[in-house]
């Protein structure tokens, strides 16, 4: 079976070169997202679904996590969310025919592109051992396969239960019931790969894993800084509330290697200021080295340490712990290595300084450029440090804010997705429904790749997801999945993930948020949680892509029904029939939700307390929000070496690729660039247009290489490079992660270029 990272079909990867843009959406964005969406679902689907998406009586975009206004307009929707909403709404199918029509060797060697443009899965199908096709299954024997498989383990903690971040609330509650009464915590998901250091420096510091702020914070800001992050691409919706924060006076500060167009202008298509010129949002642009953000915050603690009257002082007083040891180690920051660590001038962080003294409020907003490295954790609570001096917690207008990603990414751990789940939790599942949870902790994407590796797990169930394609380390992790007695994808669309199997292999296809979801009980509703921690229905719309699929809640409810039979203490099929009972129990389980189906009918829904927001209380282990002192850590740079990260173009949501261009940054037709900045690459000696290999250097010796990227000179910062993921993934070693969060480091990764045999 091929084991090569496929090429780029149908399509050969050619890419064009235009070089970056300087303002986001307008009218070429609607234009696009008109073209996009009829392609796949023609015109009148088009205007019907789109006008659906986060309306009160609508269903949840499947795109990002991030909130809806409160005065929403007809059409509450983005580029790339009718992109995410096209790609599931989508006419195309994939039958037992296209099965019978590819053998699964044939489905690896194609590329992630083709693979999603195939359309939605139809049957549920199975791959039986040493079988070549996928064949169709009923559902019952489906369930009784992986009843055989799992019955067949010496311990449940021999099964793997993943998540990717669209699970609803309902679904992921059952779906962490299903695998606790099982008897094991092994609930790896996307989270750990994504905004797991966050939570690990948020909990430990705050005391909440999850942002400080709402909406209307972020339009009264005096100071949003976003470090590390693209809404332009990512958030789009985002850049309404940065608009709205200008029109308020506030002031931003982008933090990023890239000049990523989103964030210098934005033309609102939904405003007539929008159809010209639009608003320019970054008034200070610190164009920072990959991993250079805890020195930048730890030279702006001490310089603002060293200004009398900065610090809140009964802020610091009545509410933190641990500020003597933090400002001691905060005072001894360099300026000499900060400029190193950054590649920032002295006059950039002098003008940051004087927008941070001149500001009341203030908030961070970050994502993937600061999860994403060795020292993330620690990065992110001298974040935590920098606000907590000026009192910038638990006051309108200021905190703390990692924008989320998956759609319901945060709204799944809420749920009790989690391999360390908190023992508070366990206790509340044990008292309500009498069986004793599993206590140890599980293992997380990392550790469940090297225990299918060392042959510890032999059964990898998934919710959801693309986990070989969003997996670091593509080899280690392909070759670890291939050992697997059985892989189980629920999946709504064909991935890589369906042509790298265990030795038996079952596809569940399974309902949209678009569609209609219809039980015993009625027509259901699910629940999601955004990034600000709003909680809301979402009701689908459309017929099912075919009268084949169940829905998520209804796969883990017969699933269980299946494996655990009469030793169960769950209801499960009333479960199945009525989500509101499952609502019931959630209320009664996790803090926050009492009530919640009276509370969850009400328009727009309700939000999650959160206690530092809400009261300053902060439910850590000191009972105050804790300074940190760590030390200084940046990636030092080998000579004539490169640090890579792997990012997103604006033409795909993770590992789902929607087209071949990345329109903001200039680039068409092709992924397989690296941008390179034309001083390094000089430097260097690779040529604009030139073709290179992007080789990997980790000490473990193994060579990690991705082959034939077309040289882009780009102006990022110097020393640093980019290159999309997934096809990089093969870059990132597994064993290469943030301390404490395990995250893997895909933003920060020493590559060599070397000529292109392939080009
Ligand atoms: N359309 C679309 N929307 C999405 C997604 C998608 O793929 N497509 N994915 C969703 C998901 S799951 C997530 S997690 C989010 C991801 O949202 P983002 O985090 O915006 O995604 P990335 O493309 O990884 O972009 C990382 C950004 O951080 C910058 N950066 C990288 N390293 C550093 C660093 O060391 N320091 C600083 N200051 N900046 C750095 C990069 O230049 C880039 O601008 O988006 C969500 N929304
Ligand atoms: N190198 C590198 N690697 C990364 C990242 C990076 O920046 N760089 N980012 C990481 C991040 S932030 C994340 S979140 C992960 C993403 O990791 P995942 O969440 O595992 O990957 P996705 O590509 O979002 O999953 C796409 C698949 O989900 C399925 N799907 C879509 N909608 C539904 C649904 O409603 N129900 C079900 N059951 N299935 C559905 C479809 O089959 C689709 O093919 O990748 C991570 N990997
Ligand atoms: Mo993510």
């Amino acid at each position: 079976m091929a084991r090569k990272p496929p090429a780029s079909d149908p399509v050969q990867d050619a890419p064009t070169v235009t070089g970056p843009k300087h303002a986001a959406a307008g009218i070429p964005a609607v234009a696009h997202t008109l073209r996009a969406a009829q392609r796949q679902m023609g015109v009148r689907r088009t205007a019907l679904t789109l006008l659906s998406v986060n309306q009160e009586n609508g269903f949840d975009c499947p795109g990002c996590a991030w909130p809806d206004p409160e005065h929403r307009h007809t059409a509450e929707f983005c580029e790339n969310g009718a992109k995410a909403v096209a790609e599931e709404a989508t006419l195309r199918r994939v039958t037992p025919e296209f099965f019978a029509a590819h053998p699964v060797a044939d489905l690896a060697t194609r590329s992630g592109y083709w693979l999603g443009q195939q359309g939605r899965l139809t049957h549920p199908v199975y791959l039986p051992e040493g079988g070549e096709h996928y064949e169709p299954v009923t559902w019952e024997r489906a369930f009784g396969i992986v009843a055989e498989e799992l019955g067949a383990l010496s311990s449940p903690d021999e099964a793997l239960f993943y998540t990717s971040g669209r699970t609803s609330n309902e679904a992921a509650f059952l779906y962490q019931l299903f695998a606790r009464e099982l008897g094991t915590n092994n609930l790896p998901d996307c989270s750990n790969l994504c905004h797991e250091s966050s939570g690990s420096a948020l909990t430990e510091t705050l005391g909440v894993g999850k942002g400080s702020v709402l909406l209307e914070d972020l339009h009264r800001a005096d100071l949003i800084i976003v470090a590390g992050q693209n809404p332009g691409t990512n958030h789009p919706r985002m850049l309404s509330a940065l608009e709205r924060a200008k029109a308020n006076g506030a002031r931003i500060v982008s933090v990023n290697p890239l000049p990523e167009a989103g964030m210098e202008r934005f033309r609102n298509p939904q405003t007539p200021k929008g159809l010209t010129r639009g608003t320019a949002l970054t008034d200070l642009f610190l164009q920072i080295r990959l991993g250079g953000d805890q020195a930048l915050f730890r030279l702006l603690n001490r310089l603002v340490l060293e200004t009398p009257g900065a610090v809140d002082e009964e802020f610091v007083r009545e509410h933190t712990h641990g500020y003597e040891e933090f400002a001691r180690t905060a005072r001894e920051a360099d300026w000499e290595e900060t400029l190193a660590a950054t590649g920032l001038t002295r006059a950039d962080i002098e003008e940051a300084l004087r927008l941070v003294l001149g500001s009341e409020r203030i908030i961070v907003c970050w994502a993937m450029g600061l999860t994403q490295h060795k020292h993330s954790v620690p990065t992110i609570r001298e974040i935590v440090n920098f606000l907590l001096l000026r009192g910038n917690i638990g006051r309108p207008g200021a905190g703390v804010c990692p924008v989320r990603g998956h759609s319901n990414v945060q709204g799944d751990r809420t749920m009790g997705i989690f391999e360390r789940p908190a023992p508070a939790f366990l206790d509340a599942l044990e008292k309500e429904f009498g069986f004793a949870p599993p206590r140890e902790h599980g293992y997380d994407v990392v550790r469940a790749i090297r225990a299918l590796r060392d042959g510890d797990a032999k059964v990898f169930f998934a919710m959801g997801g693309n986990f070989v394609s969003a997996s670091p380390d593509t080899e280690v992790t392909e070759a670890a999945v291939r050992r697997a007695r059985l892989t189980v994808h629920v999946s709504t669309k064909l991935n890589r993930s369906h042509a790298v199997t265990g030795a038996r292999a079952l596809i569940l296809p399974t309902l949209g948020r678009t569609e209609r979801d219809v039980q015993a009980g009625g027509e259901q509703f699910v629940t999601v949680e955004d990034s600000m921690g709003m909680v809301h229905a979402s009701r689908g719309r459309l017929e099912p892509a075919s009268p084949h699929l169940l829905s998520e809640p209804a796969i883990v409810c017969r699933l269980a029904r299946r494996v655990l039979g009469g030793r169960s203490r769950v209801p499960w099929e009333e479960f199945e029939r009525d989500y509101g009972t499952v609502r019931d129990r959630i209320a009664r389980v996790v803090p926050g939700f009492e009530d919640f189906n009276a509370r969850v009918a009400r328009p727009g829904g309700f939000a999650l307390p959160h206690a530092p927001r809400d009261e300053r209380r902060f439910p850590t282990a000191t009972g105050r929000a804790n300074f940190t002192a760590a030390p200084v850590e940046y990636p030092r740079l080998p000579e004539g070496r490169l640090l890579l990260q792997t990012l997103r173009s604006h033409d795909q949501y993770n590992t789902t690729i929607y087209g071949l261009d990345d329109r903001y940054r200039g680039i068409r037709n092709g992924r397989r660039v690296v941008l390179v900045n034309p001083e390094d690459a000089g430097r260097l000696g690779v040529a604009d247009g030139s073709y290179v290999d992007l080789v990997g250097e980790w000490p473990d010796g193994v060579e990690r290489r991705a082959p034939g990227f077309r040289v882009v000179h780009y102006p990022t910062a110097r020393g640093c490079a980019a290159a999309y993921y997934p096809e990089t993934n093969v870059l990132v070693p597994l064993d290469a992660t943030a301390d404490t969060s395990n995250t893997p480091a895909s933003k920060s990764v020493v590559v060599r270029l070397e000529q292109s045999a392939t080009g």
